[in-house]
């Protein structure tokens, strides 16, 4: 039986909901009482001594990161649809997982942690990163169907959450038609799973 630690609002945790919806696997879902720091437990940082969800643990194989939650998944379940073989294919997905985990994460997923949560931080900051990583990828998308290959990967997977979501930190998506095109592409997508903000 595959475990998610898992905080129901996070983006994090909803990449690899998605991905385990879209790859047809059943999973138990943990949460984690985020509130009561269960996350920074002696039992719970065992698992990931960052001290943050999502862990995945499959056959006693824990998994910390959902960027690598999303590669461990693909490879082990996914066959070569959602992480493909060829070196060249490999190289065009990496990078979107590095843009989920930095920009992404310091742009619209920051913008959204103190819009909708009130955390204390640099909101003007995460507006500009978030500006830049949106039209980065606006372009991608304009001569594209897929941020990396020709179909799904996940590239797309990792990236979705938080650009879903960013109207919940208060950014217009409107200037973005290609962007809002892929985000219905993804979730016309067989097993897609929504949450709420998306
Ligand atoms: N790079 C990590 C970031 C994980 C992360 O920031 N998780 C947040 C929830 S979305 C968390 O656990 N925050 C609690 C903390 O950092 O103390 C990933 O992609 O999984």
């Amino acid at each position: 039986m595959i475990d998610l630690y898992e905080f129901p609002l996070s983006g994090n945790c909803h990449k690899v909901r998605l991905m385990l919806s879209l790859i047809g696997l059943d999973y138990r879902s943990i949460v984690v009482r985020g509130g009561e720091r269960e996350h920074k437990t002696e039992a719970f940082l065992a698992l990931n001594p960052l001290g943050q969800v999502p862990v995945l643990v499959d056959d006693a194989i824990a998994v910390r990161d959902s960027q690598a939650i999303l590669v461990y998944l693909a490879r082990r379940y996914g066959g070569s649809a959602w992480w493909p073989d060829e070196p060249a294919e490999i190289a065009a997905v990496v990078p979107w997982l590095f843009t989920a985990a930095n920009e992404i994460a310091r742009g619209p997923n920051a913008a959204r942690q103190h819009r909708k949560f009130g955390r204390v931080l640099d909101y003007d900051a995460a507006l500009a990163i978030s500006a830049q990583v949106l039209a980065l990828i606006e372009a991608r998308l304009r001569a594209r169907t897929w941020l990396a290959l020709d179909g799904p990967s996940i590239a797309d997977v990792a990236c979705y959450p938080y650009l879903a979501l960013a109207p919940e930190g208060e950014i217009d998506l409107a200037p973005y038609p290609a962007l809002r095109r892929w985000l219905v592409r993804v979730q016309d997508l067989p097993g897609y799973l929504g949450m709420p903000g998306m």
